[in-house]
């Protein structure tokens, strides 16, 4: 059994994230942490928790609330989602929530999960790296612990996913949140792979996606993906800004099956300032990072059908 811890922040494919890796044979879930980052928090906490016990096969497992707060926040638009994914039906049967809420804030209960265990910990992350940054700040020890983190951020191809003002278009939305954590991360000795947008570029989400999903829906892990990616825009005629694509999925099935990814190591470094402030770029001074380059899309979308 691999040993992983989960920090999240409450979007669709992060709810979705959490339901791979609970039916993921191998991994033994050490711990959640949610930022309510892409999110609102107490939804995508209510949901998370919901989630372990409607999908988690009865595995004993917290809940950390982050109290972390972003230095440019989601549009509000995108956050409201985890209100409705935590109503869904599915999520509600059976009218209780037992999977408690961790004593700790995410970044304390971060580090007290990565002691508590035994041997390494592989950390998997789907929103900010303000938690970390945080954990490693308040016990830089943890850094051996930990065998590799996966970071759904970044991008490497100058095509960010950002449109706000004062910012030049460069940047991924989850290293834009927060760029000083991104930095805190790439000056740590933690060994990172990271899936930027330039990846999940090949895994857009797509009515041909969502038929085949209700296709399967009798299976209810399934249903509940298919009705959680009902509440967001598909790639239908052309791509716009609210575009879904499997960002976060495609980083938790690349953690679990090495094999539907291809990668290549960089040199890279983070600006923190400046109007491409969030940016991850390439520099031979830079930290080696192992970028997802290709993904194999049909054996990924094979992959969520197996579950
Ligand atoms: O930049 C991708 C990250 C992923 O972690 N998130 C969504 C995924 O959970 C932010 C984001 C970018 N574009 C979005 C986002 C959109 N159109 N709707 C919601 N969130
Ligand atoms: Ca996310």
């Amino acid at each position: 059994m691999r040993n992983v811890y989960f920090n999240h922040d409450g979007s669709v494919d992060d709810l979705v994230s959490l339901l791979l890796l609970l039916q993921m044979k191998d991994v033994h879930l050490t711990g959640v942490g949610v930022v309510g980052a892409d999110s609102y928090l107490e939804p995508a906490l209510a949901a998370s928790r919901k989630i372990i016990d409607r999908f988690g096969h009865g595995e004993q497992l917290d809940v950390a609330a982050s109290d972390s707060r972003g230095v440019h926040p989601f549009p509000k638009e995108w956050r409201l989602d985890a209100f409705s994914l935590d109503a869904l039906p599915i999520l509600n049967e059976a009218g209780t929530v037992h999977a408690p809420v961790a004593t700790q804030p995410a970044h304390l209960d971060l580090v007290a999960k990565v002691q508590a265990t035994d041997g390494p910990t592989t950390l998997v992350m789907t929103g900010p790296l303000t938690d970390l940054a945080r954990a490693l700040e308040s016990d830089p020890s943890i850094a051996k612990k930990i065998d590799r983190l996966y970071w759904m951020g970044g991008t490497f191809d100058g095509r960010g996913n950002v449109a706000e003002p004062e910012q030049d278009g460069t940047t991924e939305w989850n290293a834009y949140w927060d760029p000083e954590a991104v930095k805190t991360v790439w000056d740590s000795q933690i060994p990172i792979q990271m899936v930027g947008l330039e990846s999940t570029r090949q895994v857009p989400l797509t009515p041909a996606i969502r038929q085949h999903w209700a296709q399967l829906r009798q299976h209810p892990a399934i249903d509940f993906i298919g009705q959680g990616y009902a509440l967001v825009p598909a790639l239908q005629h052309f791509e716009t800004n609210s575009t879904y694509f499997l960002w976060d999925v495609l980083n938790t099935v690349a953690s679990e099956f090495p094999d539907t990814v291809t990668t290549k190591q960089v040199m890279s470094d983070v600006l923190t300032t400046g109007p491409g402030r969030g940016r991850t770029f390439e520099t031979p001074d830079g930290r080696p990072v192992t970028l997802v380059t290709q993904v194999d899309h049909d054996a990924f979308f094979q992959h969520i059908d197996d579950l």
